[in-house]
C-alpha cells in the first residue's frame, strides 16, 4: 500500500491533480522532503478540496485554526493541541454525518522511535470477506459515535462525567451508515467500521448484530493486538514527509513513542466535491 514521491511542487497545478489521481489509486501517497508552514500546509490542503476545521477547538493551531495539532509538548501553563490523538483504530470524522475524504499529516517534531500510523485499507477488507460475511453485512447499518474517545478538554475539569457524556451524545449523536457502501470515487466497495467508533450494527429490523460487528473487525485485521495481521500496514516518517491518505477507504491508528522525547503533528482535513 501507498507511494513515495519526490519533488512534489504543492504549487504546480499538474503535481496536484497527478497527487489526486494517485491518492484514490494507493490510498497512501508520500511526499518527501516538503517545506511547509502552516498556511502552505493549509494552502495544499485548499487545492485537494475543501478544508474543514475540527468541531473541537482545543486542537486547533493558534495563527491556522483549520491545522489540527497532535502534540505531547506543553510550554508551561500553555499547551497547544492536543496529546496522543488517534490511539484507536478509526477514520476521521467517522462520526459525523460526512466523514472527510482525503487526510494530511505533516510531522513537524518526531521522536527518534516508534512514531508512526497504522493502517488498514477497508476496500480491500471488503474483498476478502468470506461470501457469508458479505451477505450478513448486506443491508445492515453501522453506527458511529465519539463517546469512547472524546477527550477531557481542559475545562472539563470538576464536571460531572455523565453530563460530558450526555453533551456528547446531544452534539454528535450516533451517525448510520450503510456497513459496506461504495467508494465515491473508485468502483470499491468500503467496509465502513472501525473499532474506535463504530458502536453497533443493526440488521434491516433495527435488531443489534453484536457478533457480526465482532466477526467483521476481526476479518480487517482490527481485533490483532499484536499488529502482525497481514492487512495491517505500519508507516514511519521522516522529516519532511507529509503524508496524504484516503480516509474513506482506511482506518488507520497512531503509533506513539513511548519515551517522553517531543513529538508534534500538523493534520489538515478535506472534503473532495460537494456531495456527500
Ligand atoms: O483526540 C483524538 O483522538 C481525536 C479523535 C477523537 N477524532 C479525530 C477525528 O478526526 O475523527
Ligand atoms: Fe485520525
Amino acid at each position: 500500500m501507498g507511494v513515495i514521491v519526490e519533488n512534489f511542487d504543492s504549487s504546480s497545478g499538474e503535481d496536484v491533480s497527478v497527487l489526486k489521481e494517485a491518492v484514490y489509486r494507493d490510498k497512501i501517497v508520500v511526499l518527501k522532503g516538503q517545506d511547509l508552514d502552516p498556511k502552505q500546509f493549509l494552502a495544499l490542503g485548499t487545492r485537494l478540496g475543501t478544508p474543514e476545521t475540527y468541531y473541537e477547538p482545543i486542537y486547533h493551531h493558534p495563527e491556522v485554526k483549520e491545522v489540527f495539532v497532535s502534540s505531547n509538548v506543553s510550554d508551561g501553563e500553555k499547551q497547544v493541541g492536543v496529546p496522543k490523538t488517534g490511539k484507536f483504530w478509526h477514520s476521521d470524522y467517522q462520526f459525523m454525518p460526512r466523514p472527510f475524504d482525503l487526510t494530511l499529516i505533516y510531522p513537524q517534531v518526531l521522536p527518534t522511535r516508534n512514531r508512526g500510523t497504522f493502517f488498514i485499507d477497508l476496500t480491500k477488507a471488503y474483498e476478502n470477506l468470506s461470501e457469508e460475511l458479505k451477505l450478513a453485512a448486506k443491508d445492515t447499518t453501522a453506527w458511529h459515535s465519539v463517546r469512547r474517545y472524546f477527550k477531557i478538554r481542559p475545562s472539563d475539569v470538576y464536571r460531572p462525567l455523565s453530563e460530558i457524556i450526555d453533551e456528547v451524545d446531544a452534539r454528535t449523536p450516533p451517525v448510520g451508515l450503510p456497513t459496506a457502501h461504495p467508494h465515491r470515487r473508485t468502483d470499491e466497495t468500503i467496509l465502513y467500521i472501525s473499532e474506535g467508533f463504530t458502536l453497533s450494527i443493526t440488521d434491516a429490523d433495527g435488531r443489534e448484530q453484536p457478533e457480526l460487528l465482532r466477526e467483521l473487525l476481526a476479518s480487517t485485521g482490527q481485533l490483532d493486538r499484536e499488529f502482525e495481521h497481514p492487512a495491517i500496514h505500519l508507516q514511519t516518517y521522516e522529516k519532511g514527509d507529509l503524508l496524504v491518505w484516503d480516509n474513506r477507504s482506511l482506518v488507520h491508528r497512531a503509533l506513539h513513542t513511548a519515551t517522553n522525547e517531543p513529538a508534534v503533528s500538523y493534520r489538515v482535513t478535506v472534503y473532495d466535491g460537494q456531495e456527500a
